[in-house]
């Protein structure tokens, strides 16, 4: 039976289970999440609280959560390499990258898109400039945890590359990344080059004018 994963191509969270599922070559059914599919919206509405995605369906099992729907592709059978190491410390330094990825930048990077969508005048310039330290304190961070390193984790592409990629490439359309941060540069042009972050950049290409920050040029992309 072929993996139906509810989300949405322009979607951060959304990347990184797309990421997985073309790294562990398996096959999956796109359901696209959006006000013309309200039949998706209501899987997502049942699976969580906030009928956030990406929301996964094998049958009878539903799964919420990027992290936990990356787990979950490492059961079935595929020609790609595991998501999560085997190694049990690798796993846990895999699994630690992923929260910390999520957390300091996809957190204050999606606030800040919320933020720039708010109707004229009930903007929170306090938010704003709050998210945006969040982001500067996080890119030095990563950066140095980059500077020795290909992948974020565990010497090997992870389940902390597929956070990375979707948090990394829309972080620095929002909040660009300085440039004497090369080692975070290098880390985001390796991912994008990578076939699996490639393919799911094409996929959401279309609706990238409908970005609400940056002026659109992103000179790693082709
Ligand atoms: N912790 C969740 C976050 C999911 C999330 O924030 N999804 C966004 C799309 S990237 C969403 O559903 N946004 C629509 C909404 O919140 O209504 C995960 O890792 O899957």
């Amino acid at each position: 039976m072929t993996l139906a994963l509810y989300g949405h191509p322009f979607a951060n969270y959304c990347w990184k289970v797309y990421i997985a599922a073309r790294e562990r070559g398996l096959d999956y059914d796109a359901r696209m999440v959006d006000p013309d599919h309200p039949e998706h919206q209501a899987v997502c509405a049942e699976a969580n609280p906030g009928g956030q995605f990406p929301v996964l369906v094998d049958g009878d099992t539903r799964i919420s959560e990027s992290a936990a729907i990356i787990d979950y592709l490492d059961l079935k059978p595929g020609p790609g390499a595991f998501m999560i190491p085997e190694n049990p410390m690798e796993a846990i330094e895999a699994r630690m990258m992923d929260r910390m990825i999520d957390d300091y930048l996809a957190g204050p990077q999606g606030r800040l898109v919320l933020i720039a969508l708010r109707p004229e005048g009930s903007g929170d310039p306090h938010g704003e400039t709050s998210n945006r330290a969040q982001l500067d304190a996080a890119y030095v961070w990563f950066d140095r945890w980059m500077e020795d390193r290909t992948w974020a984790a565990a010497d090997r592409f992870t389940l902390a590359d597929c956070s990375a990629a979707g948090a990394i490439f829309y972080a620095h359309w929002t909040h660009p990344i300085p440039e004497n941060l090369t080692h975070l540069h290098a880390y985001r042009k390796r991912l994008l080059a990578r076939p699996s972050v490639a393919a799911t950049v094409d996929d959401a290409r279309y609706f990238r004018p409908f970005f609400p920050l940056g002026d659109g040029r992103d000179p790693d992309l082709p």
